[in-house]
């Protein structure tokens, strides 16, 4: 790279949360690697049973080794902390460290990193980009009809109850702009996974920034388990309630107070 490319090249940082994905993470870090390799990529694991803080260590330092320089980072945390407050984490980290794009991925095979440089590529015009399943051109892999209806679903009750223009609010493979980020009250956002995900983008929105969706095909792990309850989609669902219901009282609120200026 030269000096010049390295002003002008946004740096970026991939996040990566981690449970029980000793399985998995090795090829999620290798294609990442392939596809992004000016990427910077921060695992963040929470003490996972099966090992994997211990194995990122080992291909962090491994990959140190063979490139001569440091581009895979290991956070720990003590235990099962859940995946919003993990991303949080990450976030707070990369903004400490001056990275311009902050990108969430989860390790399981699901994004593949194939698709990473189409997100890339959208934000530089956008404040958050999400690799979206439900535009045309994005679409589901080994996926039940069951869950499907649950996630399009789950996003058009979202789109209604918030009035927030998006095909795939829960989708969890973005890329945020460092500023984006940095403005926001990251320590207010609802923790539990896909709450986590409808929060941030509706933050965005609210603000005024600019969300673009990018059509992604999303492929359903092969190995390992997922840890996404049915309790985390009802409770997803009953916080967009909630938020759609507190968001229409004050618009009402602000409709009575400008006809009583009158
Ligand atoms: N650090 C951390 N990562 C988590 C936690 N829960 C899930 N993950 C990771 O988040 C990503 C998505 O989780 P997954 O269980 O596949 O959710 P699903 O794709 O919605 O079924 C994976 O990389 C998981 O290992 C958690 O509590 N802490
Ligand atoms: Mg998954």
């Amino acid at each position: 790279m030269t000096a010049d490319n390295a002003d002008t090249q946004p740096r970026v940082l991939v996040v990566i949360p981690t449970y029980d994905e000793r399985e998995n993470l090795p090829t999620a870090l290798e294609r990442l690697r392939a596809s992004v390799p000016d990427a910077d990529l921060l695992v963040v694991d929470d003490g996972s049973p099966d090992g994997t803080g211990e194995l990122a260590e080992k291909i962090a330092a491994q990959d140190e080794e063979a490139s001569g320089r440091t581009t895979i980072y290991v956070l720990h945390r003590t235990g099962k902390l859940g995946l919003g407050t993990a991303y949080i984490t990450g976030f707070r980290w990369a903004l400490e460290r001056g990275y311009d794009v902050i990108v969430e991925m989860d390790a399981d095979g699901s994004h593949r990193a194939e698709d990473l440089p189409r997100l890339l590529d959208a934000v530089a015009g956008a404040d958050l980009v999400i690799g979206s399943r439900w535009v045309p051109g994005g679409s589901v892999v080994n996926w039940p009809v069951s869950r499907q209806l649950l996630s399009r679903g789950g996003n058009t009750y979202t789109r209604l109850a918030l009035g927030l223009p998006l095909r795939d609010a829960t989708a969890g493979f973005r890329a945020f702009r460092a500023e984006t980020l940095a403005t926001m009250a990251l320590d207010e956002v609802a923790s539990a996974g896909y709450c986590f995900q409808v929060d941030m983008a509706w933050r965005v929105q609210r603000a005024g920034g600019r969300i673009v969706e990018v059509p992604i095909t999303f492929v359903e792990r092969e190995l390992g388990r997922s840890k996404m309850s049915r309790a985390i989609v009802v409770e997803a669902l009953a916080n967009v309630t909630v938020w759609g219901v507190e968001q229409r009282a004050r618009q009402l609120g602000a409709a009575v107070r400008r006809l009583r200026r009158r």
